[in-house]
């Protein structure tokens, strides 16, 4: 049988890899074949993504693809959502882009709604209301470095970013742009008027290109450099959470999706956005999906917790990994700590340690002592929010949900899906731990044409991965 090979990117907050895929008509295997640390850095005021050596990793990563001496069939690259780089007019990155959760945006919102009503924003994009979406960040651009957008001819989301400097060619991915808060959920496509009124020069934003297309072909230069021939660099579901779901194999609409990464995201697939009293009081989004889906689902701060807290406790000279943590949560001493995880408190705290425990303290619940007991805390606080949140998608699809499909790394932690499964009282289907890389990798074989549809990819990510029930 021919093999068709693909290449698929996908950067996380924390780390970024390539795979590469096979696909023999039936199966799709995947293996890793780079990983690389995605560190932020802090310079002055700001802090900053790392946008030269996450570049440079990219170019390692194809270096690495190209010894195999295999014909690659093409390449497509998913990363976070919201950030941005602005380029000027002769295509040279004006400023590294700045990490979402840099502090510039605390606030930000107060200052929106006063030249434009946050109701009528979220009316036309149908997307959550989180400072750090484009929207916002774009704004305090504007009120703090004017400059930046006088000379800005270009904005490309990190993958459209990445996706350039590869090709030379310039579009927004409409997945990713999605999350900007700045595109008209109906007619998917850049919401002029709400970019109007907020005085962001509309020239800069790009033709909307939706998943499942050929950007270009990788440069001369990048060829030269890489030892790759003209290889296809396709656009998939270019926002890691459109691929993630892409890559879940939801049969039907009693299921949801529960992505677990830094973020859990948790929602359904719907037909087209929906924009209600509901949506709005429950502060969902409608994201951009492939094959013309949205993504009706709620953004929840997740395993940046868990992170978070191995680090602090790292740095205080505690070894401990994520299993040990894990471990300890389930046998806490104390299982009643609670905290609630979207608490601004815990967005970007110095120490995750002592903010729960600031947590716990002054909302009367007392001192959590140890890490079983801080770990549990934070564990029992998602997974009531992924609760909550199941009742408040129920009310808005006025459907019952009975099973939940976990995928993302985060579900490597048996704790986190258990007691998702407990609290949650639904059943839990976990699988695939990679679903971001094969919804990737489908979206590249449509792309081509060696697989229909959506459905179609799904059956085989059902049939050939491994998934538990
Ligand atoms: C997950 C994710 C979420 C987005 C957040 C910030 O990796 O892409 O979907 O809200 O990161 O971009």
């Amino acid at each position: 049988k021919d093999i068709v090979y693909n290449l698929a990117f996908d950067f996380g907050a924390s780390s970024g890899r390539l795979m590469l895929s096979k696909f023999d008509g039936e199966k799709i295997d995947v293996e890793e074949v780079y990983r690389f640390p995605n560190e932020p850095v802090k310079l002055g005021q700001s802090l900053y993504w790392d946008f030269l050596r996450l570049f440079h990793e990219l170019k390692n990563g194809l270096k690495i693809a190209s010894k195999r001496k295999i014909k690659i069939s093409g390449i497509g690259i998913d990363t976070w959502g919201v950030d941005y780089g602005l380029l000027d007019k002769n295509d040279e990155l004006i400023s590294n882009p700045i990490h979402y959760r840099d502090q510039r945006t605390n606030g930000i919102m107060k200052k929106v709604e006063k030249v434009l009503p946050l109701e009528e924003i979220y009316n036309i994009t149908g997307i959550q209301f989180m400072e750090f979406n484009t929207i916002f960040q774009l704004y305090c651009d504007l009120m703090r470095r004017p400059e930046l957008l006088d000379n800005a001819k270009t904005l490309l989301f990190i993958p459209d970013l990445l996706n350039f400097y590869l090709t030379n060619d310039k579009y927004n991915e409409y997945t990713v742009a999605s999350t900007s808060q700045m595109l008209d959920a109906e007619k998917r496509d850049w919401a002029i008027d709400l970019i109007k009124k907020l005085n962001i020069p509309e020239s800069i934003f790009q033709k909307i290109l939706m998943p499942g297309k050929i950007i270009g072909y990788l440069s001369k230069e990048i060829q030269e450099e890489t030892g790759l021939s003209d290889i296809p660099v396709i656009s998939v579901g270019s926002h890691d959470t459109a691929s993630a779901v892409a890559g879940t194999p939801i049969e039907n609409g009693s299921s949801a999706y529960l992505i677990c990464g830094t973020w859990s995201l948790l929602g359904v697939e719907s037909e087209s956005p929906i924009i209600n009293e509901n949506t709005k009081k429950y502060n969902f989004t409608n994201e951009g999906g492939v094959e013309g889906f949205i993504r009706l689902l709620k953004n929840i701060n997740g395993l940046w917790i868990i992170q978070q807290l191995k680090q602090s406790w790292n740095s205080n000279g505690i070894k401990i990994g994520f299993p040990g943590i894990s471990q300890m949560a389930s046998k806490a001493e104390h299982e009643e700590f609670i905290i609630n995880p979207d608490d601004k408190l815990f967005i970007a705290p110095d120490d995750m340690a002592e903010a729960i425990k600031q947590y716990c303290v002054e909302t009367g619940q007392g001192l959590p002592q140890d890490i079983g007991d801080i770990a549990r805390a934070a564990y029992n606080g998602i997974v009531e929010q992924y609760k909550n949140c199941l009742n408040n998608l129920e009310d808005i699809i006025g459907r019952k949900i009975d099973t939940i499909h976990m995928v993302g790394g985060g579900i490597q932690d048996k704790f986190l899906c258990e007691l998702t499964a407990d609290v949650t009282g639904r059943k839990v289907i976990t699988g695939p731990v990679e679903a971001s890389i094969y919804g990737n990798v489908i979206v590249q074989l449509m792309a081509l044409g060696y697989i229909k549809d959506l459905k179609e990819g799904r059956k085989i990510i059902k049939n050939y991965s491994e998934l538990r029930k």
